[in-house]
């Protein structure tokens, strides 16, 4: 089992896309272990788009990131952190492909509805910057025997 950190960032939430965004997640045997509405504050934004603090476009996506409240959820599945990033589609809403996320509802570079970890370091580290061990809410879910074989888990 593999968890990944997600962001429904400040144009979903403002887009009232979160129902519709965590469906899909749910639709996907995705479990949700955590989530908490919230402010992303510079702070938090400088630690989590820390490869990117010294790029051009930062200070927009500081600005973007801070400007509303955010969904921070941790998914938890099989492969999750790639399955959620197929689920995204490419970065660019303009380039990601219709039937995922970003090509059904964005069509922006830089407002893409969802942040989701890229790897399995990224997901330790992220994780650890959104929530902590106490907020993270491991269960069976009782439809799992209806969603895959045992021998899959
Ligand atoms: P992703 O892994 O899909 O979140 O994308 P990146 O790590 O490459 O970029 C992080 C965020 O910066 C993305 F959500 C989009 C944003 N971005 C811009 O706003 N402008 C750019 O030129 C590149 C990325």
């Amino acid at each position: 089992m593999e968890r990944t950190l997600i962001l429904l960032k400040p144009d979903c939430v403002q887009r009232r896309l979160i129902g519709q965004i965590i469906s899909r997640f749910e639709n996907k045997a995705l479990n949700i272990v955590a989530m908490k509405l919230m402010k992303v504050t510079p702070e938090l934004s400088q630690k989590h788009y820390a490869e990117h603090v010294e790029k051009p476009f930062y200070p927009a996506l500081e600005s973007f990131i801070t400007g509303a409240p955010v969904v921070a959820m941790v998914l938890e599945g099989l492969e999750a952190i790639r399955v959620v990033r197929d689920m995204l589609g490419k970065t660019n809403g303009l380039q990601a492909a219709a039937g995922t996320i970003r090509g059904d509802f964005s069509s922006s570079r830089q407002m893409n509805l969802v942040h989701a970890s890229d790897g399995p370091e990224a997901a330790a580290r992220e994780i650890n910057l959104y929530f902590n061990d106490s907020e993270l809410c491991g269960y069976d879910v009782c439809l799992t025997p209806w969603m895959r074989t045992n021998d899959e888990a």
